[in-house]
C-alpha cells in the first residue's frame, strides 16, 4: 500500500527577479506528513520556471505515481492549468490531484478549472492526503480535508534539500541584518475581515499554530539546515488572542540571548493597544512588521471589519517606528462604498508617515467572502456560465480591476496612479535601508 512516489508542485508566479523568495510551505508540510508514513516525496517549485520544460525534466529524473498541485488564484491558477494540460498530454496515466486556497474558492469538482484533475482537497492537506493514498480506490471528486490534531505534528519542517536556496542575504531584510528565510508557522487568523479569503476557508479559519516550544526547536533546526538567522513569518496572524504563544516564544528567544531576527504580520489595532507586547517582541528579535492597514478611512475600515482605532493612525504607526521597527503595509483602493474623499484619506496617511513602506492593490471581490457576496458583482457572477465563472480564477488583485468603489473612473485612475507612485518610492526607500 505504501511507497507511492508523490510529486508535489507549486505552480508559482513568473518572478524573474527573485523566484526563490518564498518556499512552497504547503507542499513542504504535506510532504513531511507523507514521508512520515513511508511515501517518497519530491517537491517542484515552478516559480520563475518554464512550466513545460521543468515538468519534462522532472518526469525523466523521477517519474511520479501521483502528482499533487497547490492551487491558487491568479497567475498561479493560469500556471496550474498549463501544468495540468501539459501533464495530461505527456503523462496521461498519472493521477493528478489538487489542494490549496483555490479549492476553497472553487469547491465544485465539476468546474472547468479542475478539468483533468481526479480529486480536489478542501483545507489542510496533510492527513487528507495520507488517508487518500491509503485508500486504493483513490476517491474522485471533492475530499474534505482534516486538520492535523496538533500543528506540532507538522511543525516547520526542514527536510527539503532545496530550502537553503530560499535563504536571502542580510541586505534583503531591512532592519534585520542577517541572512533570512520566509517561514509558515500557523493557519487561520484571530480576525474575520469581510473581504478576506479566510471567511471561505475550509475546514475553518480558526487560528491554529505550532506551539512556542516546537517553533523554538524547529527554528534552530532550520538554522542548522539552512544557515538562516532571520525568520519572516508569512502567517496571516502571529499574535494569538491570549498572547500566550507569542509571549512564550519571546521568552524562549530572550533566554537564548535573542540570536535570531524576526518579522511578522500585525494589525493597526495591535500596534495601538499592545505597546508593551511590541517592546517584548523587539527584545526577542522582532524588527520588521507587516501591517494590514488596507484603508485609512474609518467608514471603509468599518466596512472591512478592520477594527476601530482610538488614536490617530499616524501616531500609532510612528510609535511603532520609533520603537525600532520597520513597517511595511498592505494598502488598497476600490473598496465597495469608497469615495474619492475616503481614498484621499488613505493617501494622506501615507504622506503623513514618510517612513511607511507599503504594497498597493485594487480590491477584488473573492467569492464566498461577506464583501464579495454583496451587490452587483455577486449577481453578475450568478449569471455566468460554468466556463465564465472558472475564468475568474485567473483574475487577481493586481491584474484585474472592475472598480467596485463609488469613485468616478477618471478620479479612480488618478488616485490609483498616485498610490502606485508612492508605493514605488517607499519600497525603494525600504530596501535601501539595508540593515
Ligand atoms: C506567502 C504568500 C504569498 C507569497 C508566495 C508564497 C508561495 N511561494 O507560496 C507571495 C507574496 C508571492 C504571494 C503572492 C500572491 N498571493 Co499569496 N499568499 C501567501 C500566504 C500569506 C501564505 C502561503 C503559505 O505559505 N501558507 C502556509 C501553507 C502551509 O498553507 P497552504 O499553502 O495553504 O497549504 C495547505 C493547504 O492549502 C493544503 N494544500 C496546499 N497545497 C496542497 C496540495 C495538495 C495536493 C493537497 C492535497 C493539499 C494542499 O494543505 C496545506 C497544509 O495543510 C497565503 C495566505 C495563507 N495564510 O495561506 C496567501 C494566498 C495564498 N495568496 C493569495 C493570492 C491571491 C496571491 C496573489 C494572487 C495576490 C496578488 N495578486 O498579489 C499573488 C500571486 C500568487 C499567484 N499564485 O498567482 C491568496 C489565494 C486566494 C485563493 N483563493 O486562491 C491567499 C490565500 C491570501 C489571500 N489574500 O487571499 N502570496
Ligand atoms: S487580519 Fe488579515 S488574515 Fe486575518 S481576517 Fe483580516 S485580512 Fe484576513
Amino acid at each position: 500500500m505504501l511507497g507511492e512516489r508523490v510529486l508535489l508542485i507549486h505552480p508559482g508566479i513568473y518572478d524573474d527577479v527573485d523566484p526563490r523568495a518564498f518556499p512552497p510551505w504547503g507542499a513542504l508540510t504535506i510532504g513531511h506528513a507523507l514521508r512520515a508514513v513511508g511515501h517518497e516525496v519530491r517537491v517542484l517549485d515552478l516559480n520563475g520556471q518554464d512550466v513545460a520544460a521543468s515538468l519534462d525534466a522532472e518526469l525523466v529524473v523521477a517519474p511520479p505515481t501521483v502528482v499533487g498541485f497547490t492551487a491558487k488564484q491568479g497567475v498561479g491558477a493560469r500556471r496550474f492549468r498549463a501544468a495540468v494540460d501539459h501533464l495530461r498530454a505527456v503523462a496521461p496515466g498519472v493521477p493528478i490531484i489538487a489542494g490549496g486556497p483555490l479549492v476553497s474558492t472553487f469547491p465544485d469538482p465539476a468546474s472547468p478549472i479542475w478539468r483533468g484533475v481526479r480529486t480536489i482537497f478542501l483545507g489542510d492537506g496533510e492527513q487528507a492526503l495520507v488517508s487518500w493514498l491509503a485508500d486504493r480506490s483513490r476517491p474522485a471528486g471533492l475530499v474534505h480535508g482534516a486538520e492535523p490534531i496538533s500543528l506540532d505534528d507538522v511543525g516547520v519542517p526542514s527536510w527539503w534539500p532545496e530550502l537553503p536556496g530560499y535563504v536571502h542575504p542580510a541586505r534583503s531584510w531591512p532592519n534585520m541584518g542577517v541572512p533570512g528565510i520566509h517561514v509558515a508557522s500557523a493557519r487561520g487568523c484571530t480576525r474575520r475581515c469581510t473581504f478576506c479569503y479566510l471567511n471561505a476557508q475550509y475546514p475553518g479559519a480558526r487560528f491554529r499554530f505550532v506551539s512556542a516550544a516546537r517553533l523554538h526547536t524547529d527554528l534552530w533546526s532550520l538554522n542548522s539546515a539552512t544557515g538562516a538567522r532571520g525568520f519572516y513569518f508569512v502567517d496571516d496572524c502571529f499574535i494569538d488572542r491570549a498572547q500566550e504563544r507569542v509571549r512564550e516564544f519571546c521568552a524562549r528567544m530572550i533566554a537564548d540571548g535573542a540570536p535570531f531576527r524576526f518579522g511578522c504580520d500585525v494589525q493597526l489595532t495591535d500596534l495601538e493597544r499592545y505597546p508593551d507586547l511590541l517592546a517584548l517582541m523587539y527584545r526577542a528579535g522582532f524588527r520588521s512588521l507587516y501591517v494590514g492597514v488596507e484603508s485609512a478611512a474609518p467608514e471603509t475600515r468599518k466596512r472591512l471589519a478592520k477594527g476601530v482605532l482610538r488614536a490617530a493612525a499616524t501616531d500609532v504607526l510612528n510609535r511603532a517606528l520609533d520603537t525600532g521597527y520597520v513597517l511595511r503595509a498592505s494598502i488598497g483602493i476600490g473598496w465597495p462604498g469608497e469615495t474619492g474623499a475616503h481614498a484621499r484619506q488613505t493617501l494622506a496617511l501615507i504622506d503623513a508617515v514618510p517612513r511607511l513602506a507599503f504594497d498597493a492593490y485594487r480590491y477584488y471581490p473573492l467569492p464566498h467572502t461577506p464583501l464579495g457576496e454583496r451587490g452587483r458583482w455577486a449577481a453578475a457572477r450568478a449569471r455566468m456560465s460554468a466556463e465564465e465563472f472558472a475564468e475568474t480564477a485567473f483574475q487577481d488583485y493586481s491584474d484585474h480591476n472592475d472598480d467596485y468603489s463609488e469613485i468616478p473612473a477618471a478620479e479612480y485612475a488618478e488616485l490609483w496612479a498616485r498610490l502606485r507612485e508612492r508605493e514605488g518610492e517607499r519600497l525603494a526607500a525600504y530596501f535601501a535601508l539595508g540593515h
